[in-house]
């Protein structure tokens, strides 16, 4: 007991010890436990952090080399050699699969985990469900095992864990699909000191994605993926149901690099497209976030009339265990990125205020800066890209099934079958399941086709 109070008065929280003796025994016990389970030393660093905040804008800017989408005979000859490399890999189940689905779908008014939004254009399958079958393709398609690493967070672990047993793990083997729940941090006001959410309970927050490099360490998964031969990672996360995880050319680009962490990237849409950018800051591989991006380097055209920084992080990014391990033994911290919000706290006294809060988070893509090497890929949005982040407008499940039904209808007027007839958008109402295929190639590869013919529309499966 004095042991806590000295730690909370050395941490400069001598409120909360305050608070931990004005409350009867079963409440004092309940934030008693909570914080004795915390890391003073870590919220001490972070309080110390908030005061020297400065983020100074990069001083020197370059958009980053690219393996682009458009290539000559000589970039095409590798990426053929790449891909191979790639399905080699892959065949000999050298690869994991790591998802981030540790967020909330606030944005989009979502109160289940969102993994589990609805989102197949005909099939109306839910998120989880689409990256399931692109796990299910890549197994019967090389003949492994797919082992899938769900991130998710103590708010949405129960639930994702029962979605996943409530639809049979989406056709997936249970012993291959292996959660863990990110850490969360304590918000802190302005001067350092921690919000509470309960008269007896700390406010805390997830820290963000770039904390699943230290959950897979601290959950074991790392040591699962030691066990069973993995050596490279594809991380993804839940919002893209166009994300390929299992893209012979990515892996192999990587491993042929000898990288440890690389990218796949889009040309922005616009300016304004609240996506981050890769490139290089004073020399180091980065991806600046859309807030953190000055305007006249957000705005910057190249002479020919492009966004000079364009390079849109899709959120995929290749890693190789031994990488991950380098960055998470001994003390890994991530740059901070702060957020200011107006938090709904709950004062000693158990009058409820809405006060000005910080929540402290560290981005996976940080760690581009800790890999030696690195590989940027640039791919095509209307292939891999349409992300389901707000309620309506761009990027919502509106946009993103109209994305879907362009693309399969593409494939299908590219294989001469027939289209469902266009809704008043002009949108072909139309899903190709990926265990059917995952490219137009793949699509028309496959021989007598026929669609199974729904009230919503067209799916081949
Ligand atoms: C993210 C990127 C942005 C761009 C865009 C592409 C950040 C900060 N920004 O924007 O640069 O690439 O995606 O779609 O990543 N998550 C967790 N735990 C957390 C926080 C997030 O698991 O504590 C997951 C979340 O479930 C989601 C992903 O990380 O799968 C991205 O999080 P977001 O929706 O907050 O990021 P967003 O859309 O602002």
């Amino acid at each position: 007991m004095t042991d806590l109070r000295r730690r909370l008065l050395e941490a400069g929280q001598a409120h909360a010890w305050e608070r931990l003796e004005r409350l009867e025994p079963a409440a004092h016990k309940r934030l008693e436990d909570q914080l004795a389970r915390l890391d003073l030393a870590l919220v001490t660093r972070l309080a110390r952090h908030l005061r020297a905040d400065s983020r100074a804008a990069p001083r020197d800017f370059e958009p980053p080399e690219l393996f682009p989408l458009r290539r000559g005979p000589a970039l095409e000859g590798r990426a053929r050699a790449a891909r191979e490399l790639g399905q080699e890999l892959l065949a000999s189940g050298r690869v994991g699969f790591v998802l981030v689905a540790g967020g909330q779908a606030s944005r989009l008014g979502f109160e289940a985990p969102k993994g589990a939004f609805p989102i197949g254009p005909v099939s109306a399958r839910p998120l989880f469900a689409l990256h399931a079958q692109r796990l299910r393709a890549a197994t019967r398609r090389h003949g492994v095992r797919t082992p899938w690493y769900v991130m998710t967070s103590p708010a949405n672990d129960a639930a994702t864990r029962a979605f996943f047993a409530q639809h049979a793990f989406f056709g997936l083997e249970p012993a291959d699909v292996f959660f863990f729940a990110q850490d969360m941090l304590p918000a802190l006001d302005e001067q350092g000191r921690m919000l509470f959410a309960g008269r007896d309970e700390l406010f805390l927050a997830p820290n963000g994605h770039g904390g699943c490099l230290l959950g897979l360490a601290s959950s074991g998964a790392l040591d699962d993926m030691r066990r069973r031969g993995l050596t490279q990672l594809s991380y993804f996360q839940v919002d893209n149901p166009l994300v390929r995880p299992a893209d012979p050319l990515f892996l192999g680009l990587h491993a042929e690099a000898c990288a440890g962490m690389s990218s796949k990237v889009v040309t922005k849409r616009d300016a304004g497209e609240k996506v981050g950018v890769l490139g290089r800051v004073d020399g180091e591989l980065a991806c600046i976030e859309y807030s953190d991006l000055p305007a006249e380097l957000r705005e910057a055209r190249a002479p020919s009339g492009e966004l000079r920084f364009r390079a849109g992080n899709i959120a995929v990014h290749a890693l190789t265990l031994d990488f991950v391990e380098q960055v998470t033994r001994g003390e890994l911290e991530l740059p901070w990125h702060l957020a200011k919000k107006q938090m709904r706290v709950v004062e000693a006294d158990g009058r409820v205020l809405e006060r000005t809060g910080i929540k402290f988070e560290t981005f996976v893509f940080d760690a581009l800066a800790r890999s030696p090497r690195s590989v940027v890929l640039e791919v095509e949005r209307a292939e891999e890209f349409s992300p389901v982040k707000n309620k309506s407008g761009e990027d919502s499940p509106a946009s993103c099934r109209a994305d879907l039904c362009r693309l399969y209808a593409r494939w299908v007027r590219a294989a001469g079958l027939p289209l469902p007839p266009a809704d008043d958008e002009g949108i072909h109402p139309l899903e190709v399941d990926p265990l059917c295929a995952e490219t137009q190639d793949e699509f028309l590869a496959r021989k007598g086709l026929r669609p199974d013919v729904r009230p919503t529309g067209h799916l081949y499966s």
